[in-house]
């Protein structure tokens, strides 16, 4: 009896000392790390969930993110690692609503399934701002506004390049066989890079061998592509939805002793790729393992922040906000690709 109520005690010590320690910090059920704390001081709440850490651009995303949510600049934040779950997404928004956060900020992994949770955090009066990919929801009024890329026109501008590539070098559409490694399936920038590769698929009459979700990751990247190559002897073009799948099809390619690069009609493997956003990336633009990258820029710290304080001025925001992207390739026969009568200039690092 005496022992139990010594434990008691000794409990009840720990976690009162362990409550004043923490008195403004705030933490969530589902693993949230309090990430800037400047709450006494009557600073900006803020619940961002991210998707995850599948990929380099996903990292700098989130370094983005953490720095313009930053104490110094006037914020508490509340940051939520999904790991690449809606279900662990909608259990950190749920988390921010029980905090009564001033704002959610989220990177949804796939667009659909998000009315319910969305309809929550609009019942208790807390604005979502959504960052890079996008929700499918049955009313718009379920989130303020979005910030991010096109992914579809990112798709079109390598495909674009694709075909011009082909008329520089006189190779006929029938000699394209292509493989796609898409990124997460049911993600804004998988159905977007997807959807364009199709409809190139279509307008210029390439063959579509095979296409497998690599989930955005090197790993799984590397997998898909060693599978593809067992199953397909002739794939002279690799769509990768992201440069991390490109890195791991890469190796999956010299693993199988081929060599990555632009010379398709005499044995070599093209690798298309998204993202640009690493050295190692535009290394691999250098030396030609990887011909052609859509930029896609994962800065989106500064916008969201720009957004909010807007917001606390009272300023509306665009409903959606287009990030402008380039296209990198090293190879100099494609200066320039035209859509839709805008002309688009090629970077060459
Ligand atoms: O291309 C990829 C990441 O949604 C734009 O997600 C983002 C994509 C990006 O994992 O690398």
């Amino acid at each position: 009896m005496k022992k139990s109520i010594f434990l008691t005690i000794i409990i009840l010590t720990i976690s009162l000392l362990s409550g004043c320690s923490r008195a403004n910090e705030i933490t969530s059920a589902n693993s949230a790390e309090v990430i800037s704390d400047n709450k006494s001081s009557g600073s900006i709440t803020i619940g961002f969930s991210q998707v995850g850490a599948e990929s380099d651009w996903r990292n700098i995303n989130t370094e983005s993110m953490k720095k313009s949510l930053s104490a110094d600049n006037g914020y508490s934040l509340i940051y939520d690692d999904g790991q690449q779950k809606q279900q662990n997404q909608i259990i950190a928004i749920r988390t921010f609503i029980q905090k009564e956060v001033d704002y959610i900020v989220l990177a949804p992994v796939i667009e659909d399934g998000w009315n319910t949770v969305l309809a929550e955090a609009k019942d208790a009066g807390i604005p979502v701002i959504l960052v890079d990919r996008k929700v499918n929801v049955e009313d718009n009024e379920l989130f303020t506004c979005w910030v991010g890329s096109d992914f579809e026109l990112e798709g079109r501008k390598v495909c674009e390049w694709l075909n011009e590539y082909c008329k520089a070098n006189a190779i006929d559409a029938e000699n394209i066989n292509i493989v796609n490694i898409k990124g997460t399936e049911g993600a804004s920038a998988e159905l977007g890079r997807s959807r364009s590769l199709h409809k190139a698929v279509n307008k210029y009459g390439w063959n579509l061998l095979d296409e497998a979700s690599g989930d955005f990751t090197q790993a799984k990247g590397r997998e898909v592509m060693a599978g593809f190559l067992r199953k397909h002897k002739d794939i002279n073009v690799v769509y990768c939805e992201n440069d991390n799948e490109a890195f791991g099809a890469i190796d999956a390619i010299e693993a199988a002793g081929k060599k990555a690069g632009n010379d398709i009609m005499h044995g070599e493997i093209m690798i298309l790729a998204f993202d640009g956003s690493t050295e190692q990336a535009i290394n691999e633009i250098r030396n030609g393992r990887i011909s052609c990258i859509g930029e896609c820029n994962p800065l989106h710290g500064p916008r969201v922040e720009k957004i909010i304080s807007n917001l606390e001025k009272g300023i509306i925001p665009d409903k959606y906000e287009y990030v402008d992207e380039d296209i990198f390739s090293a190879d100099t026969s494609v200066k320039t690709i035209t859509l839709d009568d805008i002309s688009y200039n090629i970077v060459t690092p």
